[in-house]
This record gives structure tokens, sequence and C-alpha cells, in this order.
């Protein structure tokens, strides 16, 4: 594993516990797998749609990822990394009627279902904020760390994947003493999941000896058995608060330290599939789009209820469209608390530093709010700095850094117990890079999908993959 430094600490105490527990927050970013490609699947976010039959480049696109997990450990945050899902999916394939070899079924696929084939070959995966949602162990009424993987019921590509990234969670966190791995909510209507990317569990984060557990914002699209309630007119929304509740309650959270807030509609129709393409959270910071919840002063009434030293940072609609955040990201970024001795140069914000996809640096109004987060219109001390971070060819997909990334805060025993090879050290990410420069291909259309040898030469990265990161045999074609 790699050296940590103490940082992000909040305290909390573990159910049963005599001593408060100090979690350090790890981010466990998903590896972009081989098969990255534009197929337009994902109705509703605008990124999806515009590059659709684009040429992709699997080869950077991983490599981008890779270097952005280098970075964030070089700053001395945890970093991990989460496998992949095996696509294609032609275990879907047969379970959808499709017989024959392999290589029958994909060119059948190619010629009667070319959809099909794409949604079982995306590599969707790598948005790891979808892969889950996590309760930390301070939080949870057995004093275990839950995760629930997400059913992404809205869409086929999605919907294929908590089968296989609940068993990789499972080989990552595979210590039951500690770790719980549910099982998906079942996949209706009324329990729509996404995970992650619509939570955020917020803390006191100044004073780290008063032991308290965090609290959770959940943000939903719809309440689903709300029949007259706010809906959007244009594109889908794939979270309930129905989900939201289920999730909360399985993981045992004290239910009066939650706040459920509905995302407004007028975001989601404006391609905010995810509350985090509109908002981050990091302590007792919420770094937000004035146009991201239905009922934004409600939520901050809750929230600075609940949350000691609240400090939201609101960016008005005059200062940044919604359409442009959604078409730069500037919300999805990641909110960072440094370590003590990666804070040289950095100007203030005790360290809070948000790192945003460069797509948000080169349009003039996102720019200008990253270059005046400390000291301009928008701060208020809360976050002192910025990085930017090149993940091109997953942004073309609508998936900027924080979907990226899933996070999960640790104690530092719990640190101890996860999979080794999955922590990002100097070499394993050298490791990574070289079995990236192997295997992947440079380029990649929705032409080259139905190739064999894409399929075989996947199956056999992610079979030296596996190796790697010393997680078993977690894909069904290493079970067969
Ligand atoms: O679910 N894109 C993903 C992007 C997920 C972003 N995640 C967060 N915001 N946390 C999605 O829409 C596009 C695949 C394609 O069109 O080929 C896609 O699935």
């Amino acid at each position: 594993m790699g050296k940590v430094p103490r940082t992000g600490v909040t305290r909390g105490r573990s159910v049963g516990a005599a001593e408060a527990q100090v979690l350090r927050e790890a981010n466990f970013d998903g590896l972009v797998g081989p098969t990255h490609n534009y197929a337009g699947l994902s109705f509703g976010n605008v990124a999806s749609s515009r590059h659709a039959g684009r040429v992709a480049k699997p080869r950077e696109a991983a490599l981008q990822g890779l270097a952005k997990m280098r970075r964030l450990m070089e700053m001395g945050l945890a970093q991990g990394v989460l496998a992949p899902n095996a696509r294609p999916a032609l275990e879907v394939a047969r379970v959808l009627g499709f017989s024959g070899s392999d290589a029958q079924i994909l060119a059948t696929l190619a010629k009667e279902e070319p959809i099909l084939l794409a949604q079982l070959c995306s590599a969707s995966s790598m948005w790891a904020a979808n892969a889950a949602t996590v309760s930390p162990s301070t939080d949870t009424a057995d004093g275990k760390v839950h995760f629930t993987p997400a059913n992404l019921k809205s869409m086929l590509h999605r919907a294929i994947e908590p089968g296989q990234t609940g068993a990789i969670l499972r080989a990552t966190f595979a210590d039951e003493r500690r770790f719980v791995v549910h099982p998906p909510l079942p996949a209706a209507d009324a329990l729509g999941d996404e995970g992650a990317a619509n939570h955020t569990r917020l803390f006191d984060d100044r004073v780290a000896s008063r032991p308290g557990a965090g609290v959770h914002l959940f943000v939903y699209g719809v309440h689903h058995a709300d029949r007259a309630g706010a809906r959007p007119r244009r594109y889908p929304a794939r979270q309930t608060l129905e989900a939201c509740k289920a999730v909360a309650r399985r993981h045992g959270l004290d239910l009066a330290r939650c706040v459920f807030a509905q995302q407004s509609t007028k975001a989601i129709d404006a391609g905010a599939f995810h509350n985090d393409v509109v908002c981050v959270g990091n302590g007792r910071t919420l770094f937000y789009h004035e146009d991201a919840f239905l009922d934004e002063r409600g939520v901050l009434a809750a929230l600075r209820g609940l949350v000691g030293g609240f400090r939201p940072v609101r960016v008005a609609r005059r200062s940044v469209a919604l359409s442009a955040a959604v078409k730069t990201y500037l919300f999805n970024a990641q909110l960072v608390t440094l370590p003590e001795a990666g804070r040289k140069g950095t100007v203030g914000g005790e360290g809070t530093r948000l790192i945003a996809p460069s797509e948000a640096a080169e349009y003039r109004a996102t720019r200008r709010v990253l270059e005046t987060l400390f000291g301009g219109p928008h701060a208020n001390g809360a976050i002192g700095d910025h990085a930017v971070m090149d993940v091109r060819e997953s942004m073309r997909n609508g998936g900027g850094p924080a979907c990226l990334r899933l996070r999960v805060p640790l104690t530092e025993a719990e640190m101890r117990s996860v999979t080794p090879g999955c922590w990002c050290t100097p070499a394993q990410i050298d490791r990574l890079e070289a079995w990236v420069k192997r295997w992947y291909r440079a380029k990649l259309t929705p032409a080259d999908l139905a190739s064999v040898t894409l399929h075989e030469e996947a199956q056999e990265a992610l079979d030296a993959l596996t190796k790697i990161l010393g997680l078993g045999r977690v894909y069904p074609f290493q079970q067969a």
C-alpha cells in the first residue's frame, strides 16, 4: 500500500468500539476497460449523445485515468483502483436467447442488433461513482463499512454492471468482519439507484477531536410514488427517493442525520443526469450550482442544522449558466483535503483543493470561477486552490474526474484490510501503465465491437489484470 499521510480527518465512534475512529478518505478509481467506445447510449447525457459514433482511444483513455490516479497519489491522498467489468458481456447475450460460439453471437449481434452489441460492450463501469453507495463504519449501526452496488436500471448498458461490480467490490473489500457488500436494490422503476454520484457525506472537519458521525446528503431525481410531484420533462430522472431511503436504511445510518433532497428538474433537463454534475462536497463544504436543487433554501437549512460550521459555496447562474456547468463539468470535480505535508504553495482554504476537468479551465466563465475560488466572489475561504486533470476520453461520454472515482472513507485498520494490490503505489501504477500499453488498442469505433479478436484480447488482458491486482477469479469467463 502507498504511504498515505493522515488527512481529511473526521472522527466518529464505531458501534461497540471504545476508541474514537479516525477516518481517511480513499478514492478508488474505475480503470477504463479495453472496449471504451462512443455509442451514444445514454439519453439525457448530452456528451454521450454528442459524441456517438466517434473514434475512441481506449489506450489513451486508460492512461489518462491512471495519470489522474498518480497525481492524486502524489498529492498524498489515499488512492485505489477498481477493476473494470469484463466486456463484451456475452453471458448476457446468452441470457437474451443468442446461442452458438462467441464468434457466432458477435456476428449475429452486429448484423441484427447493433445497439445491443454496443450495450454489451460499453466500458461504462469506469464511472466508479456509479458503482455503489458507501457508508463508513463510523456511521453505520453495526460499525462495518457498507456498500450497495447501484442497480443502474435506467440504461441497459449500465443495468448489466451490478453483478460483476458486486463481485469486484467483494474481492477488493474482502474482509467480511469489516466490509458488507449488499446485493443491489431490485431493478424496478420505483428503486432506480445510481450510487455515490447522488450522495455526499459531510462532516465538521474543524475539530478532529470531536467524535461524530457524518451527515448524508442523498439527492434524488424523482419521488416515484408521488404522482403529482415534480418530474423532469425532457430527460429521465435516474434516482428515486425510495432508493435513497432503502440504501440509508439497509446501511444502518441514523436517519436523523440524512437529508433527502430532490434534484432540480431544470438541472436534469439541462443534462445533469446525476447530482455530481452540479454539486460536490467535502468536510463541511458544499460547492454547487444555484440550480442544483429543487428547494435550495430547504437543503441549506437542513444541512446548516446538522453540519457544524457548514460552508456552502454557491455559484449563481448569472456567473455560470447551467448549460456551461454541464458542458464543462466544473462541478464534476473532486474536492479533497490535502495532507499537511502537501500544502506547500497552496493559497489557503485549509488545504482544500478542487480537482476539476481541463474543460472547466478552457471556458471563460468557469475558468473565472476556478481562478477566484479563494478570495473571489464565490469564495468564503472554503476552497484553497484548484488543479486540472485531462480525462477527455471519459469526458466525451459524460464522465469527469468525480465520475471516475468511488469515495471510501476508511479507518487505518480497514485500509490495511483492503486487498493490497488494489492500492496505488508508484510501482503498481507503472505496472498498470505497462499492462495498458501491452493490451489496449489505440483506436476503436462502434464497427470494431463485433471483432472476436477484440473480445479475446479483452479477456486475456483482464485475466492478467486480476493477477496484478490480486483479485482472484472475479469475471464470468474465469469461472466457466
Ligand atoms: O451513465 N455515460 C455514463 C456517464 C456516467 C457519469 N457518471 C457520473 N456522473 N457520476 C452514463 O450516462 C455513455 C456511454 C456511451 O454512450 O457509449 C455513458 O454510459
